[in-house]
């Protein structure tokens, strides 16, 4: 990606301001980052538009149950926020198009670089092959690389896709690589949720500096790089008139750093779907938490007639450069209900989730997020290195890993190819453990400061070299990233 001499000349301008503000004490520094991001960035030059989602990508279905597509990134123009900006962008377009699929499809999915440097597709989230999900492989400029996989059973839910070159990630995805995959099943046929009108939320913030998203990163980016305006599906807090009183919300957070702590004003919502799949029965929450790569399904009963917000919330996650963000709670989506509605019910029933019993572990492993930060980001003390191996495991074997966070900046783990169950998590200074509520499929689990979590990972159906890390992609590319090779 290149910018231009200007653009540059900004950003160095802005870090030293930066570094040249924490010299003279922490407080002013943080007002004054404030300050500087918010000027520095473009204001959104549109907002109240109506919520138009992804394009669905353009697949073609040679036979039954078989879908061929192409996946092509490269450096365009679109418009983000009413703004024309060049960005990064999946088949022109940012958020790129939704994969939609059912389980069970044979998909051969094709990703074509036009960019000007390697970048690869990690499709996030889908229990397939680390052979075919493969972050080791880089695919040059001008080259391709075809994906071939089965959409597994119980994958039902919202799954995303975006770049995992290791050093490179931060950089192509705050420039917009990212793109939703949806994957249907017989779930989705329950009258509830037939009922429901269905809308998916594609989350992330962008800087926009001069007709480019700025995906630079000075010093302190390192940290975890904001945006200062957060779009859904690229638009500035659009409005949504709905046709139906029930509404089903599929939420995907693609930021690089920034979490979400949504609010639906005055209702609550009804988790129905985490990262990797249907929960048993809805869950009522007040305040839905996404860390960067979570994805959430909810459902909401709107109860009377009048003009609601989702609401983005302050939240502190321990990056003391930019301190709290939002500094006050922001709407991101207006939802609009035009007259009373007659309340439509909730399914009561949704899949059924086997507890995975910790009992049946073979090992317990132990993962340590530290580093000195923002220099380096290291799991178990070491950066990422492709050629180690830091985690041996078998096929077919329940392991459990205790996850810690050694420093006060919040840390979502990832892992590949193995959907986990989370069993307990420790908030900082604390020595109790507070197991989790219900059994749900995730592969994100955000870590706040000095938090752990402990989760149970079966190592099912495949084997070969995968990765877990951090999800704060200058974290990952900073080495908070390790490797995990499951043997037959
Ligand atoms: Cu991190």
């Amino acid at each position: 990606m290149t910018y231009s001499k200007n653009q540059r000349a900004i950003l160095t301008r802005r870090s030293f301001v930066r570094l040249a503000g924490l010299t003279t004490g922490g407080i002013a520094v943080v007002g004054g980052y404030h300050a500087l991001f918010g000027q520095s960035g473009e204001r959104a030059k549109e907002s109240g538009l109506a919520l138009r989602e992804p394009e669905l990508l353009r697949v073609r279905r040679p036979e039954p149950g078989v879908v061929e597509a192409e996946i092509v990134a490269s450096h365009t123009s679109v418009t983000l926020a009413g703004i024309t900006v060049q960005a990064l962008s999946y088949n022109d377009t940012v958020p790129g198009p939704t994969l939609r699929l059912r389980e069970g499809d044979r998909v051969r999915l094709c990703l074509i670089n036009h960019l000007e440097v390697p970048t690869n597709l990690h499709t996030h989230g889908l229990h397939i092959s680390p052979e075919v999900d493969n972050p080791f492989v880089h695919v040059m400029p001008g080259e391709s690389r075809l994906h071939e996989f089965t959409v597994p059973k119980g994958a039902a839910g919202t799954r995303w896709y975006h770049p995992h070159p290791h050093g490179m990630v931060a950089t192509q995805q705050f420039a917009g690589l990212t793109g939703a995959i949806v994957i249907e099943s017989s779930l989705d046929e329950i009258p509830e949720l037939q009922a429901a009108e269905e809308h998916l939320l594609v989350l992330k913030d962008f800087t926009i500096l001069r007709g480019e998203v700025a995906a630079s990163h000075s010093f302190f980016d390192w940290l975890g790089k904001y945006g200062n305006l957060c779009l859904v599906n690229g638009a500035y807090r659009p409005k949504l008139v709905p046709q139906k009183s029930l509404l089903r919300l599929r939420l995907v957070n693609t930021s690089n750093a920034r979490p979400f702590r949504l609010k639906f004003q005055e209702h609550p919502m009804h988790l129905i779907v985490t990262d990797d799949g249907f929960i048993e029965k809805p869950v009522t929450v007040e305040e839905l938490f996404l860390s960067p790569g979570e994805r959430a399904e909810v459902l909401i009963q709107l109860k009377r007639a009048g003009t609601f917000n989702l609401l983005h919330l302050p939240y502190d996650d321990g990056n003391f450069v930019v301190g709290s963000e939002p500094a006050k709670e922001e709407a991101l989506l207006t939802v609009v209900v035009p007259a009373t509605p007659k309340r439509l019910p909730l399914p009561t029933r949704l899949a059924s989730v086997d507890a995975l019993s910790p009992e049946q572990a073979v090992t317990t492993r132990t993962v340590q997020f530290g580093g000195a930060i923002p220099f380096n980001y290291t799991v178990n003390g070491k950066q990422f290195d492709p050629e180690r191996v830091d985690f041996r495991g078998r096929l077919n074997t329940l392991e459990i890993w205790e996850i810690e966070n050694h420093n006060g900046l919040i840390h979502p783990f990832h892992l590949h190819t193995y959907p986990f169950q989370v069993l307990a998590r420790q908030d900082a200074k604390s020595s109790t453990w507070r197991p989790e509520p219900f059994p749900a499929w995730r592969d994100n689990i955000n870590l706040s400061g000095h938090s752990k979590v402990r989760i149970a990972v079966p190592l099912r159906d495949f084997i070969g070299k995968t990765v877990f890390h951090c999800h704060i992609s200058e974290h990952e590319d900073r080495g908070m990233m390790g490797v995990l090779e499951v043997e037959a």
